[in-house]
């Protein structure tokens, strides 16, 4: 993919070279620190190239805007662009010059931001806007030198404090207008970087109280806004699919974004089911009460399967932790069903994924995303061998085979009545015999692949 370039990023990280697939016997603890095991951008699996299937991001708040702070502390990382005192458009364009050096290092072919991750806020809406144009062009000029793509650009209305109250659902007008002019610079600067996806994650777009809430207006405003937004899109040619990214909780206590099934509901009472479709993170998914795998299947059933933010919670935390992903058996039910919905169109796996503080390594970085890269490759060539196998795929079919058989086809189809299938019932006169489920032998044959 990317043509290799000379960095204006200087010596930040220790590699110089991009990692390369060393094959199955690499591991960290040889000579060589990075590399990938399982990771071979070229290969074919299930038709396309592991690169194509996969559609790796890399996301620009968690690890180049992000310092490290936690509700009891500051800073651990100190990063240079980070330093106090310096020029914010400076250490703008540093993080650019960084950020693609970590790209070039690790051939990953995509990348994700918000607005404001790339570009300070001014004093004014136009001042921030100037801002982001100028980091835009820059972002464009990257692009064009390196090969590597925008996945999705999105907007951060949560961050500043006129959006305590939410922006889409504030209670005053004039911040859903304020809103409404960020989305349209962030949206048509996505489009012009030439991005696949735009994403809305309604960071406070919920409620802390019904005390001071009408949820009845609030959510009507929501969907005013989605309708303005793909309105907007259409306008300006923009061909990329608009996502939105449920969450059940945090920072809001009750958010609109819950999970895919009332995103869809919403989408839904709005008419917009045909227009927008959702991006998955796992450890959202995990609050809500789901597993990533069942977000995936609902969203594919539903027809709105856009991207996944690949990451995972802690399981004996019950918040937002942005692990990034590591556990090998959960990945492959979800690339499971990423696969069983025929795979990513215009969305990727974006790692939407923070070290811990304490690793405060610049390689750090390389480390992290380069070992969830190997992972999210072998749970993909692991899912290539259950899917051609087919004895999964064979005990599911086999187990519903009833609903294609003549009489399951009609109740289907609305040929039967309810007092139908009581006369049927009546004249069949025997007891229908239960099948076993047999969960431990298919999660036994899981285990059989990995
Ligand atoms: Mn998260």
């Amino acid at each position: 993919m990317a043509a290799s370039r000379s960095s204006s990023a200087g010596q930040w990280f220790s590699p110089t070279d991009p990692l390369k697939y060393e094959g199955p016997k690499y591991t960290p603890t040889s000579r060589k620190p990075f590399g990938y095991r399982w990771y071979d951008a070229n290969r074919k699996v299930l038709g396309r190239r592991m690169e194509d299937q996969l559609r790796f991001a890399v996301c620009w708040w968690h690890t180049l805007v992000w310092p490290g702070s936690d509700p009891f502390g500051g800073e651990t990382f100190l990063r240079p662009w980070h330093a106090a005192g310096g020029d914010p458009m400076q250490q703008a364009m540093q993080k650019v010059d960084i950020g693609f050096e970590l790209f070039r290092l690790l051939d990953v072919p995509y990348f994700t931001f918000h607005d404001r991750d790339v570009a300070p806020e001014g004093a004014t809406l136009r001042e921030s806007n100037a801002n982001l144009h100028r980091v835009g062009e820059r972002l464009a000029q990257k692009i064009e030198e390196s090969g590597v793509q925008l996945l999705w650009g999105t907007a951060n209305l949560f961050s500043n404090r006129r959006y305590m109250a939410g922006a889409a659902t504030n209670p005053d007008p004039e911040i859903f207008a304020y809103a409404a002019a960020q989305v349209k610079t962030a949206l048509e600067l996505t489009h012009a970087l030439h991005g696949q996806n735009y994403v809305l994650w309604g960071g406070r777009e919920g409620y802390e109280t019904l005390l001071n809430t009408d949820l009845k207006r609030e959510w009507d405003q929501l969907g005013r806004f989605l309708h303005l937004v793909v309105e907007h899109k259409h306008a300006i040619g923009f061909k990329g699919a608009i996502l939105i990214e449920p969450k059940p909780c945090e920072p809001t206590k009750h958010q609109y974004d819950h999970d895919v099934a009332s995103v869809f509901a919403f989408l839904k009472a709005h008419g917009l089911e045909r227009e927008i479709k959702v991006n998955i993170e796992q450890n959202h998914a995990i609050l809500a009460g789901h597993s990533f795998e069942h977000e995936i299947a609902l969203a594919n059933a539903l027809g709105v399967f856009g991207s996944i933010d690949m990451n995972r919670g802690d399981d004996q935390l019950g918040w937002d932790t942005d692990q990034f992903p590591n556990n090998l058996p959960q990945m492959v039910l979800a690339f499971l069903e990423i696969m069983r919905g025929g795979g990513f169109t215009t969305g990727g796996v974006n790692f939407d994924a923070k070290l811990r503080r304490q690793s405060i390594d610049p390689d750090d970085l390389i480390t992290a995303h380069a070992g969830a890269m190997d992972l999210c490759a072998r749970a993909l060539l692991i899912v290539e061998r259950i899917i051609d196998d087919g004895a999964l795929a064979d005990h599911v079919e086999a187990r519903y085979a009833g609903w294609d058989s003549r009489d399951g086809k009609a109740i289907l189809k609305g040929k039967r009545s309810l007092a139908d299938l009581a006369a049927q019932v009546d004249r069949k006169h025997g007891e229908p015999q239960p099948v076993s489920g047999r969960q431990e032998y298919l999660e036994n044959l899981i285990n059989s692949y990995i």
